[in-house]
């Protein structure tokens, strides 16, 4: 039976995907390299030298490691910059009462978010403490679409990875969720989420209960 839910952050929860999508466009407009939907759809989710590593495939000349941190941290500036506004109002339609009705329900919550700024934002949207346990991405080795991160948060809510469904906006993401062993459910569009197991609008069409065994039913 179902024990846990563990959510994505940005794309599910709050409406950050695009802007992080804007801090690497701008990025790639600074350095001279290509920026197009096909990179964009391949960044979502991953983490942020994996990403960086998408954006240079195609720039005009080779990076070394010092390089690279200093796009990185250019980047991370301009994504800082624009959430250290944000406030509940950036949270996505339905987030709040999902997860509410998560904990009604009776199942444990997790975070799952490959994002440093994970804890700024959740501070920002005043959401943090509806969460039982929040992965520390630092920690994280191998950015989704492998299981680790997943796996970290099924460990550390101590539930068992298939008694937890996973709630994600990104393909990497949903690959990552079922690499744990555990049901995937997309936000978005099926044709960006073609491996998802249910693919719903976003939050607000979530109805937890349409996954709770009825014992009664
Ligand atoms: P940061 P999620 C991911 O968060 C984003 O989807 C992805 O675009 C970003 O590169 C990654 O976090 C790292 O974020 O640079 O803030 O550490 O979707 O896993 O919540
Ligand atoms: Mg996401």
């Amino acid at each position: 039976p179902l024990q846990a839910v563990i959510f994505d952050l940005d794309g599910v929860i709050a409406d950050t995907a695009v802007v992080h999508r804007a801090a690497w466009e701008r990025l790639a407009r600074e350095i001279g390299a290509p920026f197009d939907e096909d990179i964009a759809a391949r960044m979502k989710g991953v983490d942020r030298r994996g990403s960086l590593d998408i954006l240079l495939e195609r720039a005009p000349r080779a990076y070394g490691e010092q390089e690279k941190c200093e796009l990185e941290a250019r980047k991370n500036g301009y994504y800082v910059e624009r959430i250290e506004s944000f406030g509940p109002d950036q949270l996505l339609p339905g987030a709040r009462d999902a997860v509410e009705s998560v904990r009604a329900a009776g199942l444990r919550i997790g975070l799952a978010s490959a994002s440093r700024n994970a804890p700024l934002l959740l501070e920002r949207l005043g959401i943090a403490p509806l969460f039982d346990y929040i992965v520390d991405a630092a920690r994280i080795e191998r950015s989704k679409p492998d299981p680790e991160i997943f796996l970290a948060a099924a460990a550390g809510l101590g539930v068992p990875p298939e008694a937890c469904l996973g709630v994600e906006d990104a393909a990497a993401g949903v690959d990552s969720i079922h690499a744990a062993g555990m049901v995937a459910i997309g936000m978005g569009r099926r044709e960006d989420l073609g491996e998802a197991d249910i693919v719903l609008p976003g939050l607000i069409a979530l109805r937890i209960a349409d996954f709770v065994d009825n014992k009664n039913g």
